[in-house]
């Protein structure tokens, strides 16, 4: 089942986004300011975290759906789907939900990549030191709140700032319960993919955010990704190298990691899991110990500023983008609709600035 909401709200209400201080001079020749807010992210990673656990069925994942709405709310103009599928866990039904969040705008055609994570946490910290800690639920900063805030904060901004919309957000639910009580991993992601909301659309790429705002987080490139993904990976991997982010983006092949990338692949789709060396470096991983203390705003910043550069020089430099054409979107509106005065003056009031559009043939996959 699907359930469609339209946020909106008067323009009034639309906050402006605090920019990032951080600037290079010397990049690309010209002095480059980011967008992307690290602090905001990091707010939106404790707001999770004081909902408590978030595994399917606890009060917590209700509450986070309602939380990432109403975040998208101010920004105003988001389409929200919220794709409902059940489980039986024991003998009950549970209800999981995939979150798929669309901005909308006039020069909406189709969306062209797609920003997720996933937002359900573990139901018991299997991995915890202590035994006696290890059927307790895990509260998932890393794990679960820091790849929600990461790609929402990226995607106002992506909007916002940059007046782009041809993506979407897309938050997971179920991808953490695998080896508990007979559930296997990635249960929203292989949901999404036989889905309609996935099929009806042509999508160029995926990038996947795991556990990305811990203390001197390591950022392989995911064996997946490297193989399926490879251009992109190399593309992420280089713009964190010249942001000065190569003590993160480690530019050499981490391991084979199942994760909600994984079935986007299976379907064509060139997606890369940004990931952190759970393995060998966060120990936290589904313990007790993932919790406020082991986030940090450095990892925060390097990785929404090495997401945010790579994505908008993937958008808008030539070589990227193919057949670019500008269209001067007021100037095509008067034209389309001089029949209809009213129309053309709620939009020209609410949307005066010039828009491009951008036509584009990308090719990213391997
Ligand atoms: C990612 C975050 N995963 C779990 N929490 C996926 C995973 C599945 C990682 C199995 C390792 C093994
Ligand atoms: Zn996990």
């Amino acid at each position: 089942m699907t359930i469609l909401f339209v946020v909106t709200c008067s323009p009034l209400l639309i906050l402006s986004n605090v920019h990032s201080s951080f600037s290079l001079s010397n990049y690309h020749s010209s002095v480059k300011t980011f967008k992307f807010n690290a602090t905001l992210a990091y707010d939106f990673i404790q707001k999770q975290v004081d909902l408590g656990s978030r595994y399917p069925g606890s009060e917590g994942i209700e509450e986070v759906r309602h939380l990432i709405a109403s975040e998208l709310l101010p920004t105003q103009n988001w389409v929200i789907i919220y794709q409902n599928f059940s489980k039986k866990w024991d003998d009950q039904d549970v209800i999981l939900v995939n979150i798929i969040c669309t901005p909308i705008s006039p020069n909406f055609t189709q969306p062209f990549f797609l920003l997720m994570a996933h937002y359900d946490t573990r139901l018991w910290a299997d991995k915890d030191p202590d035994l006696s800690k290890r059927k307790e639920p895990v509260l998932g900063a890393n794990d679960g709140a820091s790849g929600v805030a990461i790609a929402l904060e990226l995607g106002k901004t992506l909007f916002k700032e940059y007046n782009y919309s041809n993506f979407q957000l897309v938050f997971f639910d179920g991808e953490d319960q695998g080896q508990i009580l007979g559930w296997d991993w990635l249960l929203g992601s292989r949901f999404y993919v036989e889905s309609q909301e996935f099929k009806s659309q042509n999508l160029s790429f995926a990038i996947l955010l795991d556990m990305v705002a811990g203390k001197n987080a390591t950022f392989k490139r995911e064996k997946y990704s490297d193989q399926y993904a490879g251009t992109l990976v190399t593309k992420i991997w280089n713009e964190a190298d010249k942001l000065g982010f190569n003590k993160y983006f480690i530019n050499q092949t981490g391991s084979r990691i199942i994760d909600d990338h994984l079935p986007l692949i299976e379907n064509d789709i060139p997606a890369v899991d940004i990931i952190d060396d759970f393995v060998h470096r966060f120990k936290p991983w589904h313990t007790s110990f993932d919790n406020m203390t082991f986030i940090d705003m450095h990892t925060i910043n390097a990785v929404g500023l090495t997401l945010e550069s790579t994505l908008i020089q993937l958008l808008t430099s030539e070589g990227w983008l193919t057949n670019l054409t500008t269209i001067n979107y007021q100037t095509n509106f008067l034209i389309l609709n001089t029949l209809n005065f009213f129309i053309l003056l709620a939009s020209v009031t609410s949307r005066c600035k010039k828009r491009l559009i951008y036509r584009y043939n990308l090719n990213l996959k391997d």
